[in-house]
């Protein structure tokens, strides 16, 4: 279990890194973009879970710090990937609901030179627990800069189509949990294919999280659902291992 001390020597000395999954578009099987998930190196050598430590970095408030640290980091590594390749930065919602944190994102692009439409938000649906006009306009914010907005795990908050209303993401993604039953269960089949129609009808991608074996993929493929990520594709890799995972791929 991490502490407030061992976090903030963490983030002191750079402690943290970022491992990147790829996500392909279902059609072509293109990689269309990777997400950043974060790490701690511990002093052993093993990189421990976000689940272990950013419970923590949110009620101390580091998150803000660490979250700053990830979208420069993972900016300056997306600039070095070919095409028009995005990036997709999870973040948390004590980060998002700072006053300054569109400044730090204006911050991150200009610093790296990034597009900033290769440059994806993921956020989730604890965001809008809080005022909603104040959530619609922080997102506005952001989208004016030009950047994309993703929904992460799509379906397990709450109220989920009242957000779709009032905010147009770009990307909806669909929790995995929805994803792992799609081979073997009619319901899971149905709501998959539901999220994907909302998505089609409402002009926002469907990226499938947690995508394992082919009969899943060819099931996302028959809904036409358009990005998957997941185990069958490859699991979070470091950044020095991009451009062969690329040239495997190409
Ligand atoms: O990498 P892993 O599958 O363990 O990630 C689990 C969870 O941690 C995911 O839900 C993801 O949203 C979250 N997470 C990963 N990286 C980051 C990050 O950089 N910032 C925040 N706030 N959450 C992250
Ligand atoms: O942002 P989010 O919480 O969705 O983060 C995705 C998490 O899911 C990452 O921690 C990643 O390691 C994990 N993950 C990615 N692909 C798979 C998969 O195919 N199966 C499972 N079980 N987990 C996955
Ligand atoms: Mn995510
Ligand atoms: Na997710």
């Amino acid at each position: 279990r991490a502490t407030e001390i061992a976090l903030r020597d963490a983030l002191e000395h750079r402690n943290f890194t970022l491992l990147y999954q790829p996500l392909l578009d279902v059609g072509t099987l293109r990689v269309s973009g990777f997400e950043a998930l974060l790490r701690w190196r511990q002093p052993d050598g093993t990189l421990s879970l976000p689940a272990t430590f950013i419970p923590l970095a949110e009620e101390t408030g580091l998150i803000v710090q660490i979250g700053d640290w990830v979208l420069r980091e993972a900016c300056r590594a997306a600039l070095a990937w070919p095409g028009q390749m995005s990036v997709a930065v999870n973040v948390s919602s004590v980060q998002f609901r700072q006053p300054r944190f569109v400044d730090q994102v204006r911050d991150a692009l200009a610093e790296s030179g990034l597009a900033p439409s290769r440059l994806e938000l993921e956020v989730t649906e604890t965001i809008m627990l809080q005022d909603s006009a104040v959530v619609v306009a922080q997102l506005n914010r952001l989208r004016a800069l030009g950047v994309r907005i993703a929904m992460d795990d799509f379906g397990t908050g709450y109220s989920s189509l009242s957000y779709l209303r009032s905010f147009p993401f770009d990307t909806i993604k669909i929790d995995r949990s929805f994803v792992r039953d799609l081979d073997a269960r009619g319901d899971a089949r149905a709501i998959v294919g539901a999220i994907v129609g909302l998505g089609q009808s409402l002009g926002m991608r469907t990226t499938a999280e947690g995508v394992e074996t082919e009969a899943e993929l060819a099931g996302l493929r028959r809904v036409g659902c358009t990005d998957a990520q997941g185990f069958l594709f490859s699991h979070p890799i470091p950044p020095e291992d991009v451009p062969d995972f690329l040239a495997s791929t190409a």
